[in-house]
């Protein structure tokens, strides 16, 4: 399973292009936009996962999972502070409103890739899957920027 997933990971680490999905994508009643993450040096630390979701529809959905052919064990955390102390506890899901959105962004809910296949390296982009109660599964590739980006770079893209 782990070479095959090595394998995968290089096959999928591609220059980014015009192909990370700053416009967004939209399955069902939900939009998924703005995907990004940070480079990360090796693949001993867990690497993160950021993006939007807007909810066009009548009804609540939920996130409830990621996926990625870039780690092996992705998980969903949610940066609190407890007694002036950061803490991230695991997330069930991500609530995503009726005629609301969500984001996984930094100092909040995010995607935590654990045991990463492959380094990410600014400039490239890899495909994550989405799952949700409702709309299923959404797939969006993801920016690699800089180890110190606070926010996805749409500008030129979008
Ligand atoms: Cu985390």
């Amino acid at each position: 399973m782990k070479a095959w997933a090595l394998a995968f990971g290089f096959t999928t680490l591609l220059p980014a292009l015009a192909s990370a999905e700053c416009a967004g994508v939209t399955v069902g009643d939900l939009t998924v936009s703005k995907a990004w993450s940070r480079a990360t040096v090796g693949t001993r630390r867990p690497a993160v996962f950021y993006v939007e979701i807007r909810n066009n529809g009548r009804a609540d959905d939920r996130l409830i999972g990621i996926e990625t052919p870039v780690a092996d064990m992705p998980m969903l955390h949610r940066t609190v502070i407890r007694d002036g102390v950061a803490a991230m506890p695991h997330a069930e899901a991500v609530d995503v409103p009726a005629g609301g959105m969500a984001a996984l962004a930094p100092g909040g809910y995010h995607g935590m890739l654990m045991e990463l296949t492959a380094p990410l390296s600014e400039g490239e982009s890899f495909p994550v899957t989405l799952t949700f109660e409702r709309a299923g599964a959404v797939e969006i590739d993801a920016q690699v920027l800089s180890i110190r980006a606070q926010e996805a770079q749409c500008d030129a893209a979008s």
